[in-house]
C-alpha cells in the first residue's frame, strides 16, 4: 500500500516522458515548453510555446511541423522607442522556413469558442512532425490542449502580457519587457520611449491600450475601469503576485474633488491648489502637475503595501534600488492585475478634462447619450422627455437614509443594475450626524449608449422659494456640491439601464431658521450635457433631465428642535414663504394632505402675526381651511391657525414684497400617522415657485415634543 502511493506521488511529481516513436534506427520525439507556467498538455492562448524535435540513435537532415491553429509567431507590444517613434500593434506568422526548423516557438491563439464573450473550455490542437532520417520519412503527432484560463492566478492574461518576451540577461522571473518599458518611461522620460516629459496621460494612454490589442488578439474582453472608491475589482485577484493592502478603504481613495467634472472645497488628502474642478485646468500637462504625483500616486500606494510577501522577489530599480516586484506602490506595478482597470479609470479623468476643456487628444471620445433623473411620477411615466411638468421640488430619484442600507446586486429583469431601495424608503435627515444619500440613475432613454462615466453632484441650500444657482449652492460658477459627492461617481452604466447609486455620507446642517432645505442635483457626464443653467433652479430643473431637485425637512436627534408651543400637537415642519419676484404677484399657498396620513381636520397651518395680518390685508381667498376663530394673535395664542378639512386647502393671492420672507409651521394632532407625505406649494403667476415635502409616519418623522 505504502509503495502504491509513493508510485503514485512520484508520477505527480515526474511525469512520464512523453512517449518517443521509433524511426529508423532510433527514436524520434517532441519536448514541449514554455518560460510561464504550464501543465502538459495544456498551453494558455497568449503563452509562448516552444516545440523541440528530440531525435535519438538518428541524424534528422530534414523536418516540417505541422500545427492546429490559430497560432502567431510573435507579436510587438511595445509603444515605441525614442529611436522609432511609436509603434502599432503587430504580429508576424510562422513562415515555411520557421515550420523547417527545431525548436519552433510560437503563440497559440483562441479557437472561436473561446474568444470573449464565450470562453468554452480547452480545445485539442494536434503537432505533427514530420522527419526524414536516413533517407526514411518518420511522423509523430502529439495532441496538445489550448485554454484560456480563468481560475488559476499565475495564468492570466496580465501574467503572460508582462512575462512574454523577457531580456536575455534578465534574472527576475516574470519581468518581460512590458515592465522594464513601464519603468523606462517613468525614470527615463523621454530618453528611451517614444514619449514627451509630460505626457504622463498620453504614455498611459497608449500602454492600456497595447494591453487591450493584446487582449483582443488572444480572445479577451477589454479592460473595464476600476473607481478606488469602490471596492478592488472582482474576479481578477492575481495570487501570485498581488501584493495588495487588505485594509484598502474605499472612503479615503475617492478622487481627490479638483479632479471631478463638479469639483468641490479644498481637499484634505491634496491641500489647497488653485484649481476647484477639473474645467479650472488649462491643459493635460497642468493636470498632471497636480495629479500623478497627488491622487495617482496616493492610490499607488494604498493598493501596494511595499512588503516583501512569502515566496515574493524583488527587483533592482536603476533609479531607486531594490523593491518589491509587482508592488503597486512602485514602477513594477504593471505586474498587479489592478494597475490596468486602475490606470484606465486615470484614463477616463484624462477624457473628462479633454471633454470639458475641448482638447485635441488622442482616441475617440465615447458617442453621445441621455443619463437622467426624474423630477416627478409625471416625468417618470414620460422616460425623462423634456420639459418635464411641474412640480419640480419632489424629485423621487434621491432618497435620504438615517443608517445606511445594504444594496442587492443586480437583479435579472427589471432594469436595476443595483438596488438600494427607492424614494418610498425616504427618511427625513437628521441634524448633526451622519446620514445616507442614495440616487436613482437612468440611462433608458431612447438614444442611450453606455454611460461611461457619471457624476451625481448634490448641492443643498437653506430653502426658501427664492433659491438662485449658483449663488444659494456654493456659489462660484458652477456651485459647490456636498464634500463626498464623489460616492456617487458611476462607470459604465449599461444603455438601457438605471442603477441605485450611493450612499453618499453626508451631515445635515443644523435646521435654522428653517427646517426646509432644498437638494439640487446635476448628473454630470461628458457624453451628455446638462444644458444651460440660469439662477432659476425650477426652470433649470423642468428645462433638464440631467438636472433633478427635491426640497425636504431636516430634523434634530433629540426631538427637540424647538418647544412646540400648542399641547397635544407635533409639529411637522416650519419654512419660509419668499416673493421671489421683483414685483408683488399675489402667492398661492397650498396644502396637501392625502387621505389615511392624518385623522380630517386634524391638520393645521399656522401663521405668524405678521403673515395673518398680510394674508387679511391682501383679501386672500380661503379655500378647504377651516377659518380661524379670529385673525388677531395674542400673547396666549400668537399665531393663528387655519385647520385643513379635506384633502387639499389653499390661501389664494397672498401679496408679498419682492423678497419679503414669511415663516409657516405646520403641525398635527397627537395621534399615530398613516405613513405618506403632506405637501405644501408655493405658486404665483399660475407657476409652481417652489414646495416642502413633509414625509411622516416613519421613525425619526415626527421630532418635536410637544409643550409641557
Ligand atoms: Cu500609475
Amino acid at each position: 500500500m505504502r509503495n502504491i502511493l509513493l508510485i503514485a506521488l512520484l508520477l505527480l511529481l515526474f511525469p512520464a516522458p512523453s512517449h518517443a516513436d521509433a524511426c529508423s534506427t532510433g527514436t524520434l520525439n517532441i519536448i514541449a515548453s514554455s518560460d510561464t507556467p504550464f501543465t502538459l498538455p495544456t498551453f494558455n492562448v497568449g503563452q509562448m510555446v516552444k516545440l523541440e524535435a528530440v531525435p535519438t540513435g538518428i541524424t534528422i537532415t530534414s523536418l516540417t511541423w505541422t500545427i492546429d491553429g490559430p497560432l502567431i509567431k510573435d507579436y510587438n507590444e511595445r509603444v515605441g522607442e525614442a529611436s522609432s517613434g511609436p509603434l502599432l500593434w503587430s504580429t508576424t506568422p510562422l513562415t515555411t522556413a520557421d515550420l523547417s526548423a527545431s525548436p519552433v516557438t510560437f503563440y497559440w491563439k483562441p479557437s472561436p469558442s473561446q474568444v470573449f464573450p464565450l470562453n468554452g473550455g480547452p480545445v485539442t490542437r494536434n503537432v505533427t512532425l514530420s522527419a526524414v532520417a536516413a533517407g526514411t520519412t518518420c511522423t509523430i503527432t502529439k495532441t496538445f490542449n489550448v485554454e484560456r484560463n480563468t481560475t488559476d492566478g499565475r495564468k492570466q492574461a496580465n501574467d503572460f502580457y508582462t512575462s512574454n518576451h523577457q531580456a536575455p540577461t534578465e534574472t527576475v522571473a516574470g519581468k518581460g519587457i512590458v515592465i522594464d518599458d513601464h519603468l523606462d518611461w517613468h525614470d527615463f522620460p523621454a530618453t528611451r520611449l517614444s514619449s514627451a516629459p509630460q505626457d504622463f496621460f498620453v504614455f498611459h494612454r497608449s500602454f492600456i491600450a497595447r494591453f487591450n490589442s493584446w487582449r483582443a488578439e488572444f480572445g479577451y474582453g477589454p479592460v473595464i475601469p476600476w473607481y478606488p472608491g469602490t471596492p478592488y475589482p472582482p474576479g481578477i485577484d492575481d495570487v501570485a503576485y498581488a501584493v495588495r493592502d487588505a485594509a484598502f478603504s474605499t472612503d479615503q481613495n475617492q478622487l481627490f474633488r479638483p479632479f471631478t467634472i463638479a469639483g468641490g472645497n479644498v481637499d484634505p488628502f491634496l491641500g489647497p491648489i488653485a484649481q476647484q474642478r477639473l474645467a479650472d485646468f488649462a491643459d493635460a500637462n497642468s493636470l498632471d502637475g497636480a495629479f500623478e504625483g497627488s491622487y495617482h500616486g496616493f492610490v499607488h500606494c494604498n493598493v501596494g503595501t511595499g512588503t516583501l510577501p512569502t515566496g515574493g522577489v524583488t527587483f533592482i530599480d536603476p533609479l531607486r534600488g531594490t523593491m518589491v516586484f509587482g508592488d503597486m506602490c512602485n514602477f513594477s506595478s504593471p505586474k498587479d492585475p489592478v494597475f490596468y482597470p486602475w490606470h484606465d479609470f486615470v484614463d477616463l479623468v484624462y477624457a473628462n478634462l479633454c471633454a470639458v476643456k475641448g482638447l485635441a487628444c488622442p482616441g475617440t471620445p465615447a458617442p453621445a447619450t441621455d443619463v437622467w433623473m426624474a423630477d416627478n411620477a409625471a416625468d417618470l411615466a414620460a422616460n425623462g422627455s423634456v420639459p418635464s411638468p411641474p412640480p419640480h421640488y419632489i424629485s423621487p430619484d434621491i432618497w435620504n437614509r438615517t443608517s445606511p442600507v445594504a444594496c442587492a446586486p443586480p437583479t435579472a429583469g427589471t432594469g436595476i443594475t443595483r438596488n438600494c431601495g427607492s424614494s418610498a424608503d425616504h427618511e427625513n435627515p437628521i441634524a448633526g450626524r451622519t446620514n445616507y444619500l442614495y440616487a436613482m440613475l437612468r440611462n433608458d432613454r431612447p438614444a442611450a449608449t453606455d454611460a461611461v462615466y457619471t457624476e451625481v453632484a448634490v448641492y443643498i441650500a437653506n430653502a426658501s422659494t427664492g433659491l438662485a444657482w449658483p449663488a444659494n449652492f456654493g456659489g462660484g460658477v458652477a456651485g459647490i456640491p456636498l464634500d463626498e459627492t464623489r460616492h456617487l461617481i458611476t462607470l459604465y452604466l449599461p444603455a438601457g439601464q438605471t442603477t441605485a447609486v450611493g450612499p453618499l455620507p453626508w451631515i445635515p446642517p443644523n435646521p435654522s431658521p428653517s427646517d426646509h432645505w432644498c437638494l439640487y442635483i446635476r448628473v454630470l457626464n461628458v457624453q451628455d450635457t446638462i444644458g444651460t443653467e440660469t439662477a432659476d433652479i425650477d426652470a433649470n430643473t423642468g428645462g433638464s433631465n440631467s438636472i433633478a431637485w427635491r426640497n425636504l425637512k431636516i430634523v434634530t436627534a433629540t426631538g427637540m428642535m424647538r418647544k412646540w408651543p400648542f399641547p397635544g400637537f407635533d409639529g411637522l415642519g416650519a419654512f419660509l414663504i419668499r416673493n421671489i419676484r421683483t414685483d408683488a404677484t399675489p402667492i398661492d399657498l397650498s396644502i396637501y394632505v392625502p387621505e389615511g396620513i392624518a385623522k380630517p381636520g386634524t391638520v393645521r397651518l399656522q401663521l405668524s402675526p405678521r403673515l395673518a395680518t398680510l394674508v387679511v390685508r391682501s383679501k386672500a381667498k380661503i379655500e378647504g381651511f377651516r377659518r380661524p376663530k379670529t385673525w388677531e394673535t395674542t400673547k396666549a395664542a400668537p399665531y393663528v391657525t387655519l385647520t385643513v378639512v379635506g384633502e387639499r386647502a389653499v390661501i389664494r393671492g397672498i401679496i408679498l414684497k419682492p423678497g419679503e420672507a414669511m415663516p409657516v409651521a405646520v403641525d398635527v394632532a397627537h395621534q399615530k400617522l398613516g405613513h405618506g407625505t403632506i405637501v405644501v406649494e408655493q405658486a404665483s403667476g399660475g407657476k409652481v415657485e417652489g414646495g416642502v415635502v413633509l414625509q411622516v409616519g416613519r421613525p425619526h418623522e415626527i421630532q418635536y415634543k410637544p409643550d409641557k
